[in-house]
């Protein structure tokens, strides 16, 4: 299993993730041994591309998230003005050009849809920016997010009809074992149905620490996703608690374990 962190390259507001001083916090997952980092940016027009290469100094980046760009900025695909909807547009594929930069190969869609709106427009913006992301070749996934985040997209099924409606072959689905945990009847088939289309996941445990201080079963979606010859990468995407750097190391650990004990259960 290809292991990865997410972290934050600029400030947030988002609880969840490893934020600070970005830089330090590369190097901490470079020295613990993870894979790869996922990065968060809120807007990239604001990064010096070539000093986050410096940074990363090969370190991979599994893909980008973006919903600092509406916890933040307030833009999303569903707001009610067509010209917020435009900028939220703008901004995807300004992370989709970063993106294709830094060789990131995967760009999320998480709350820059928003919390409430017409799905109708959530398509349409959907179907223009996975053209936007073709042209520099990168691709998209949507994540559905529980509910008291947003109406928008909640379970890996509407999020394979989301995917169905817009018809793009560069849009695929993240599922975070957060959020299955609160919406999924049951996770295990929904990792099993999205097979073909599961192109990132997070890991995070019920309490959103790192996995194993909650009751998510990780040996079992372990071993799940190696039955399924998931390749893509795994992302701990968790509340920084006692701090950064201990959470890093005790998801990297757990991960680990979690793939060491899987039991294959298909
Ligand atoms: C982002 O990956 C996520 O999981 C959401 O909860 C963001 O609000
Ligand atoms: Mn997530």
């Amino acid at each position: 299993m290809k292991l990865s962190i997410a972290i934050s390259w600029q400030e947030t507001k988002f609880g969840a993730i490893a934020k600070g001083d970005a830089p330090a916090l590369i190097d901490h997952a470079k020295s613990l041994g993870y894979d790869a980092v996922e990065l968060a940016v809120c807007n990239p027009d604001a990064v010096d591309a070539e000093s986050l290469l410096r940074c990363l100094n090969g370190m991979p980046v599994s893909a980008m998230g973006t919903g600092q760009a509406f916890l933040t900025d307030g833009l999303s695909f569903t707001d009610g003005s067509a010209s917020v909807r435009r900028s939220a547009m703008e901004r995807l594929a300004s992370h989709c050009r970063l993106a294709s930069r830094i060789g990131c190969p995967l760009v999320i869609v998480g709350l820059i849809r928003g919390r409430s709106g017409k799905q109708r427009n959530l398509v349409e913006c959907l179907r223009r920016v996975c053209i936007l992301a073709e042209e520099v070749g990168v691709r998209l996934v949507i994540e559905p997010i529980n509910r008291y985040e947003t109406e928008l997209v909640n379970t890996a099924e509407s999020a394979m009809e989301l995917i169905d409606q817009v018809g793009a072959a560069n849009l695929g689905l993240l599922l975070d074992t957060f959020h299955m945990n609160i919406e999924e009847s049951n996770p295990a088939a929904s990792l099993i149905k999205c097979k073909e289309r599961l192109w990132h996941v997070h890991f995070a445990d019920s309490n959103r620490l790192s996995p194993g201080a909650g009751h998510i079963d990780f040996a079992q979606v372990a071993g799940i996703l190696q039955a399924l010859k998931y390749g893509g990468y795994i992302s701990a995407e968790i509340v920084p608690k006692p701090d950064a750097q201990s959470a890093m190391e005790n998801a990297l650990h757990n991960m680990r374990r979690s793939a060491g004990t899987a039991a294959s259960t298909l």
